[in-house]
């Protein structure tokens, strides 16, 4: 992190904090430490300084540091590691829940470059509970695989997909590492309608802790989500493994 930036910077970033200011100290500090991390200065991961640096940068109180960190702290924008210090948390995307869109959509609408890391793809025997949820019989052959999903080369989630063979006779990997909406949308020229999501809490695995670049036991979002055609049929049954400090849903509602 580049927090000692020269004398220069030192100088603009004290005139940041106003004792003249109606708005409480720790209020204004925290304002402009979530500005620098909003604009980018300081990068997920990146250590904070102390409040003991701080406190003397802005010459204002340990105490009133240690507010402005804590509130910062409580809204998950930075985190706290024992022994080690504060540091600055993931971004957090946040994703409404009306809609049907792709990972690939999702991340163009942020302006991100979305990506595609596939682990597997082969086919088999579709078993019961795929069976059900794609509508087919059990033993029907069935697409499966694995890909980690990337925002900006930075794994974001890993996905774990069925798809019928019998509606994509031709699926190849290459697909894959693209767009599958896309590819059924635009080559296929077939209609993608609805789906049905559930989403749980859950705590990551070994192996995809590994993947997404986490501690092994830390939480993750499981999503569950079967999608339809126009005509009715289920053309996938996926599971994503969303980074709990990367992802947050958000729903709208009504009252009637
Ligand atoms: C999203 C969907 C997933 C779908 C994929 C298609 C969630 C939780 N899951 O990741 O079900 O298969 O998009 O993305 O949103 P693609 O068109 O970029 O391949």
């Amino acid at each position: 992190m580049c927090y000692d930036k020269g004398n220069e910077w030192t100088g603009r970033r004290r005139s940041m904090i106003s004792k003249q200011s109606p708005l409480p100290l720790y209020y204004q500090l925290e304002e402009y430490l979530k500005q620098q991390i909003e604009s980018g200065e300081w990068k997920p991961g990146d250590i904070m300084p102390s409040e003991r640096e701080l406190s003397e940068e802005f010459r204002i109180s340990r105490m009133t540091v240690r507010q402005a960190l804590t509130n910062l702290v409580n809204k998950n924008i930075l985190f706290r590691e024992k022994g080690r210090g504060t540091f600055v948390s993931h971004r957090k995307f946040e994703q409404n829940l009306q809609g049907l869109t792709s990972f690939s959509e999702d991340m163009e609408r942020r302006g991100l470059a979305s990506g595609s890391k596939l682990l597997y793809f082969e086919q088999v025997k579709a078993g019961d509970q795929v069976a059900e949820a794609l509508a087919i019989s059990p033993g029907d052959p069935v697409y499966k695989l694995k890909r980690i999903r990337l925002a900006d080369q930075e794994p974001l989630a890993v996905e774990t997909s069925y798809n019928p063979v019998s509606l994509f006779p031709e699926l190849d990997q290459k697909i894959f590492e693209k767009s599958l909406y896309h590819y059924i949308e635009e080559n296929r020229q077939m209609r993608i309608s609805h789906g049905t999501q559930t989403v749980e809490a859950a705590l990551v695995t070994d192996e995809d802790a590994q993947h997404l670049m986490m501690e092994e036991g830390q939480p993750v979002l499981l999503i569950q989500r079967v999608t339809h055609l126009e005509d009715g049929r289920p053309f996938e049954l996926v599971w994503s493994i969303y980074r709990g400090d990367s992802y947050k849903y958000r729903i709208e509602m009504n009252r009637r």
